[in-house]
Parts: C-alpha cells; sequence; structure tokens
C-alpha cells in the first residue's frame, strides 16, 4: 500500500517515501509518503488560509462537524483498531479501546464546543469604572501545530485536534514515522464530516526537519506536543512567543499502605494491568510500586501471579495483552536496564525477551532508586517493587524523581490518603487506583520534566483560545 499526506482536503502522494513495518511480524505494512519542509509551509498556509472560515463557523457548526465525525470513527470503528494494531503493535483489544476513548473524545470536544463561555466583570470594583458592562469572549487563536507520539496515535491526536476544532482553530499535524495512518484516518473523517478543505492537514516524516519549520512560522500560534522530555523542551526553547503545551513523559508511581491487607490480590490484579497495558509503553504505566513493608511479601507474590497469566503475542491475537515493543532500539534499552538492575541486586520475579522486539512482562524487586530502570522512564513491561517503613518513606520515594505526572495510592486511612495526595509532586493523584488511569474529559498534565500545560478536553480548549474582554460604558 501506498499511503500519501493528507493535505488540501485529499491525499498527495510522492515518490519519496519510507517503508513502515509492523513491529511484531516485521512485515512491510506500507510506503508512505516523506513530506517535505516544503509540504509543512503548504500546510500551514492552507491552514492560516481556512481559519476565517474556521472561526466563522458557530460554535453549534463546530460541535456537529465533531459529533459527525464520532458517529463516523464508530462506523470505522474495526477498521481503525486494526490500523492501530498494525502500526503501533498495539494488542487488538487495546486498539479497540482506544478507538472507544477516541470516540468519546471528540464527543466531549463537541459539548465543550457549546460551552465556550465567559464571565461578566464588576469593573465599578475600581474606583471611577461605574457605568459599565463588561464581559469576557473565548477567540480562537489560528494555526495549531500537534506533534504527536507512536503510542496512543489516534486518541492522543484527538485530544489536539477535537479541542482545535471545537475553538475554532486550524490544525496541522506532524505524527509520529511508525503511526501515521491513524491520524491520516482522523483527518479523512473530520474532513467528510465538514470541516473546511485545508483547516486539517497531517505531514508524517522527519520530526526535526518538519518539527522546525513549525516553530520557525509565526503563523502558527500554537504547538500542542506530545513525546520526550528532551524533544519538549527543546521545542519551548525555540518557540518564542508561541504557545506550547507539553505532555511528557513519567516513571509512575503507587503506593499499597498497611490498611490494604484484604485487597492485595485485586490491587496486584489492577498493578499488573497498569504496569502491563500496550507493552508498557504509556506515558502514566505504573512503573514504581511501593508496599508497606507489613505486606510486601503477600503483594509480591500476588503480583508475580498475575504478571505470569498476562499473554505475550502477536498484536492480531483476542488473548494477547503485551506484544513488541515499537522497535529493536527500545527493546534492547528495556533488555539492557533490566539486566545491569540485575546485576547489581535486583531480584527478577519474571520476565525475559520476547519474539521479534519484545520484552515479555517483567517484575524485579528491591531495585535501588538510581538505576536507570528506576529513575528513568522505562516504557516497555517492566515494573519495580519496593518495600517502605511507612507513609512518609513511600511519599519521599515517590518524589524522587525528575517527573511527576500521576500517581496512585491504595488505602483505606482517609486521612493518610489525603495528607499524601496533597505532598505528591504530581499533576494528578489517584486514590485507589493505580496512576494508569486517564479518562478523556479530565484535566491532564505534569509537573516537573513530564510537561508544561494541561490537555484533558475542556483545559485544552482554554489554552488554545485567547480571552477577550468587551466594555461598554453606558453612561457614556
Ligand atoms: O518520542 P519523541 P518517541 C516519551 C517517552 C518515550 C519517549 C520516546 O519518554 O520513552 O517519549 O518516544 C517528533 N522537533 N513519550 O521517540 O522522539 C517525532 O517525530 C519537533 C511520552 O516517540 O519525542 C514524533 O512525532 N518534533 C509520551 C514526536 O516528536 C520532533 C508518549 C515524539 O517523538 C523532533 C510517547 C524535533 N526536534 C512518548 N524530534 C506521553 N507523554 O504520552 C522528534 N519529533
Amino acid at each position: 500500500m501506498l499511503k500519501g499526506l493528507f493535505l488540501n482536503g485529499e491525499e498527495k502522494i510522492t515518490n519519496n517515501t519510507y517503508p513502515l513495518y509492523h513491529p511484531h511480524t516485521e512485515e512491510k505494512i506500507a510506503n508512505i509518503t516523506q513530506g517535505t519542509q516544503e509540504d509543512m509551509k503548504e500546510a500551514i498556509s492552507a491552514a492560516h488560509n481556512n481559519f476565517a472560515e474556521m472561526k466563522a463557523l458557530t460554535s453549534n457548526q463546530r460541535a456537529n462537524i465533531l459529533f459527525e465525525a464520532a458517529d463516523r470513527l464508530l462506523e470505522r470503528q474495526e477498521e481503525a483498531a486494526q490500523i492501530i494494531s498494525k502500526e503501533a503493535s498495539k494488542p487488538i483489544k487495546a486498539a479497540r479501546g482506544e478507538v472507544n476513548r477516541t470516540i468519546q473524545t471528540l464527543r466531549f470536544s463537541g459539548e465543550e464546543a457549546k460551552r465556550l463561555n465567559g464571565e461578566y466583570l464588576s469593573l465599578d470594583a475600581a474606583e471611577g469604572g461605574e457605568g459599565r458592562d463588561a464581559f469576557t469572549i473565548h477567540e480562537p487563536l489560528g494555526v495549531i501545530g500537534a506533534i504527536t507520539p507512536f503510542n496512543f496515535p489516534l486518541n492522543l491526536t484527538t485530544h489536539k485536534v477535537g479541542p482545535a476544532v471545537a475553538a475554532g482553530n486550524p490544525v496541522v499535524i506532524k505524527p509520529a514515522e511508525q503511526t501515521p495512518l491513524s491520524s491520516i484516518l482522523l483527518a479523512e473523517i473530520l474532513t467528510q464530516s465538514g470541516l473546511p478543505k485545508g483547516a486539517i492537514a497531517v505531514i508524517p516524516g522527519d520530526g526535526p526537519a518538519l518539527g522546525e519549520v513549525m516553530n520557525q512560522d509565526e503563523r502558527v500560534k500554537k504547538i500542542s506536543f506530545t513525546g520526550s522530555p528532551e524533544v519538549g523542551k527543546l521545542i519551548k526553547s525555540k518557540a518564542g512567543l508561541k504557545r506550547v503545551t507539553l505532555e511528557l513523559g513519567s516513571n509512575a508511581a503507587m503506593y499499597v499502605d498497611e490498611s490494604c491487607a484484604d485487597q492485595l490480590n485485586d490491587i496486584a490484579s489492577k498493578a499488573a494491568a497498569g504496569a502491563f497495558s500496550y507493552n508498557g509503553q504509556v506515558c502514566l504505566s505504573t512503573q514504581r510500586i511501593y508496599v508497606h513493608e507489613s505486606l510486601f511479601e503477600p503483594f509480591k507474590q500476588a503480583l508475580a501471579v498475575k504478571t505470569k497469566e498476562i499473554v505475550f503475542g502477536d498484536p492480531a491475537e483476542e488473548s494477547t495483552v503485551v506484544s513488541s515493543l515499537i522497535n529493536k532500539k527500545s527493546q534492547q534499552r528495556v533488555l539492557d536496564w533490566i539486566a545491569e538492575a540485575k546485576a547489581n541486586g535486583a531480584e527478577v520475579l519474571t520476565g525475559g525477551k520476547g519474539k521479534a522486539n519484545g520484552v515479555l512482562p517483567t517484575v524485579l524487586a528491591n531495585v535501588d532508586r538510581n538505576e536507570k530502570i528506576s529513575c528513568n522512564e522505562v516504557f516497555g513491561p517492566v515494573v519495580l517493587i519496593n518495600k517502605v517503613k511507612n507513609a512518609s518513606e513511600a511519599l519521599e520515594q515517590m518524589n524522587d524523581s525528575r517527573y511527576g505526572l500521576n500517581a496512585g495510592i491504595f488505602s483505606n486511612n482517609l486521612s493518610q490518603a489525603m495528607n499524601m495526595a496533597h505532598q505528591l509532586e504530581v499533576g494528578q493523584v489517584l486514590i485507589n487506583d493505580v496512576p494508569t488511569l486517564r479518562f478523556d474529559h479530565m484535566p491532564y498534565g505534569g509537573v516537573k520534566d513530564s510537561g508544561y500545560g494541561r490537555e484533558g478536553v475542556k483545559y485544552a480548549i482554554e489554552e488554545m483560545t485567547e480571552l477577550k474582554m468587551i466594555s461598554l460604558n453606558y453612561k457614556g
């Protein structure tokens, strides 16, 4: 299959292509047209030229485009899931889950398009301010640049596109090299649903080259990026007066306190799901688990049992939960970090190398906090479990990280859990849930190296609009 760029509402195929391989079966899936810097400039011009038309759409019209896109995606849900499963090596059940979430993200975006409300301002609070009615409105910014990663190629892209459209902004997408097909599908569906042609473009290709054009072009008013902290910081450093939102990685932690003795099996199941869903390539993957010393041994055993039940294999199989990592480099990095931790005394309860680019679900116990596998984002199917004396030691270890995205606390002691929640250095705290949890309408983003700004439909819209104040002096 030859797949082109999505530009000016249609496919543009050129001879300049790159091959896309299935990470698990290693078969060629497609040849993708490689976008050039000229293509990116053309996409930005088209988006800019469509801004007036986008801005003129009513809230109701924008909402209806998003609702129709949700309905069209629902009709094509199996096709979309197969695309995600093949390009990202995502187990098919998880790929279907991602499509379902994307449909919701589009619907939430449509609903929020109807709620772009401002506020009444009491200007008479200032001396001499009486006799005026003042209020705020939200205006769209202009062209939004969306730079997206491979791990949730449809839903994370929709988290940028849905709010952009809801607010009345055109958008240019630079998808991850490995997963362009789902973004192209999204752009096709939105265009079929009535989005003005040219108001959305997808330009696959080299990140640094295409990102540079987005960063340099002053018509791009905001870049919304999801990916690694290194690239995120680079984009922000070059952004000038553009707005920037960065959704970066993490090494998410959770704590199981002494009050959870009766729930260990249930918590271990949830922790295994949190650690291994989509092969651990999730920014809020459950990576570090701290357990009160009184429950450490039984929890460790329960987690090992649950992990051994997880099926590794071809992502097309219904039973598969963990499949190959995105590429060989990732596989090698994860295996090297496991070997290094083991050589330094960590206990490997289960795990190993899998077929193709795979790593088998791995549990490591008693891992030194300075190990690469502990203090970096592993982005693979590995979970670490360590013993702590009490909640304050758990808190200290959980906060000892360059990242701060999500954290989980399992506790039946409300005040202990709430005290920890207030002191955790993260964007989101989940009490009685693993950190691997995101609903698509909640605010979502990180502190420290995990990010800058917030997503979650309503919150992304706030960052994609300009606040304007209008005042009327009715006394003259
Ligand atoms: O990210 P990259 P990758 C993190 C996670 C993971 C790491 C690697 O830590 O280990 O990222 O993933 C484009 N200017 N997360 O390699 O390289 C690139 O083409 C502009 C966290 O995919 O940052 C792709 O489209 N753009 C996470 C996108 O940036 C550039 C999800 C991401 O690529 C660029 C996924 C440049 N100079 C990964 N260089 C989360 N928070 O969900 C590359 N790109």
